[in-house]
């Protein structure tokens, strides 16, 4: 029931805006310049949940004797010497448009609270940039940090919060014929003996001992990596998924992809980490939330898109006879768009010579 209340407050996809101030007519000499500006109000609440991985170490892979292992999940001994921040949700279908302006998944559950899916590796690595970007034009992401997939030693550090066993929760997986139902990951995934075929909204189960959802199940989501043994061709994804049975499902177990592969059951989420050093000590916080309700802008001259004109304002430093004409911009707020009033720019007829002497 936690879970639930969390996630209502967490994703609220409202948006509303207007434009309070939209740009105006203009009268120049040619040569002058001249700036169109713009103003857009509104709020939306969308918001990250971002939660803090403290560094330690732990043993990736799984135990000889765990049921359903498969021999690729060699134990080894890692040491994790820097924290990082991951997110507390798989990213919802609410951020993914946020940030990208359309929403990929359909038929297998579709909401703003719902894990967004049918993304490729390269469409999450492209979230992860242009999340990185538009926090940075914000202000709100120091030098130094980025946001992208996990490399999957964190991806499985952060879902085992210290656990050892096939689930974060200290269970296991008993009995051998895998299409059986699993008591032991019942109240934490999403999988197919519970899932109705369907993804669920994000942080319905419980989390494991660090705060996170849907480690397990409900989608599974691209890690950074090569597939071991396929560098160049598979891409890894963890976790298992609504339509993957529980020995999928387990901390340790590895699935692929092909980089531009888009699976109804596979999604991601993010990771914060310092790059480099950083003089910026900003982010200090145990968890914090991302809001994404940046305005974006694009400038249109008689229709066209104008080139880098991406600002609540547009200037021309020298106006020509060429830039008279309509203007008018584009505002777009979590893949919301409003149109602003056209305004004209008019050249002012060439001034008389009044200087010069007058000829007799
Ligand atoms: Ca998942």
């Amino acid at each position: 029931m936690l879970g639930l209340v969390i996630t209502a407050a967490m994703v609220c996809a409202e948006t509303s805006f207007e434009i309070t101030e939209h740009p105006q007519n203009q009268t120049v000499a040619e040569g002058d310049s001249v700036t169109f500006s713009v103003k857009a109000k509104g709020e939306s609440s969308v918001f990250m949940d971002m939660v803090w991985i403290k560094p330690g170490n732990f043993t990736m892979g799984s135990p000889t004797n765990e049921i359903g292992r498969w021999p690729d999940e060699v134990r080894y001994r890692i040491d994790i010497s820097r924290g990082f921040w991951i997110g507390k949700y798989e990213v919802t279908q609410a951020l993914y448009m946020a940030v990208m302006g359309t929403n990929p998944a359909k038929e297998y559950g579709v909401g703003d609270d719902y894990p967004v899916y049918n993304v490729s590796w390269s469409d999450a690595t492209n979230f992860c940039a242009k999340l990185t970007t538009l926090e940075k034009e914000a202000g709100r992401l120091p030098d130094g940090y980025a946001y992208c997939l996990p490399p999957e030693v964190l991806w499985e550090y952060a879902c085992r919060a210290g656990t050892t066993t096939a689930f974060n929760n200290g269970e296991n997986i008993l009995d051998e014929h895998w299409d059986k139902p699993c008591p032991g990951l019942e109240p934490i995934g999403w999988y197919p003996n519970n899932s109705g075929e369907t993804t669920h909204p994000v942080g319905q189960k419980q989390p494991n001992a660090w705060g996170l959802y849907d480690m397990h199940g409900n989608v599974w989501e691209w890690c950074q990596d090569w597939f071991p043994g396929y560098k160049d061709k598979l891409r890894v994804v963890r976790g298992g998924g609504w339509c993957h049975f529980a020995r999928y499902c387990r901390s340790a177990a590895r699935g692929s992809g092909t980089p531009h592969q888009r699976d109804r059951g596979c999604g991601f989420r993010v990771l914060l980490y310092q790059v480099a050093d950083s003089p910026d000590k900003v982010l200090k916080e145990e968890s914090f939330k991302v809001p994404l309700s940046t305005f974006t802008y694009q400038w249109k001259h008689a229709g066209n898109s104008i080139k880098g004109a991406t600002g609540p304002s547009y200037t021309i430093e020298k106006v020509k006879p060429k830039d008279a004409g309509s203007y008018y911009v584009v505002v777009r707020c979590n893949g919301r768009s409003v149109v602003s009033k056209r305004a004209h720019l008019t050249l002012e007829p060439e001034k008389a010579k009044t200087e010069d002497p007058v000829e007799q």
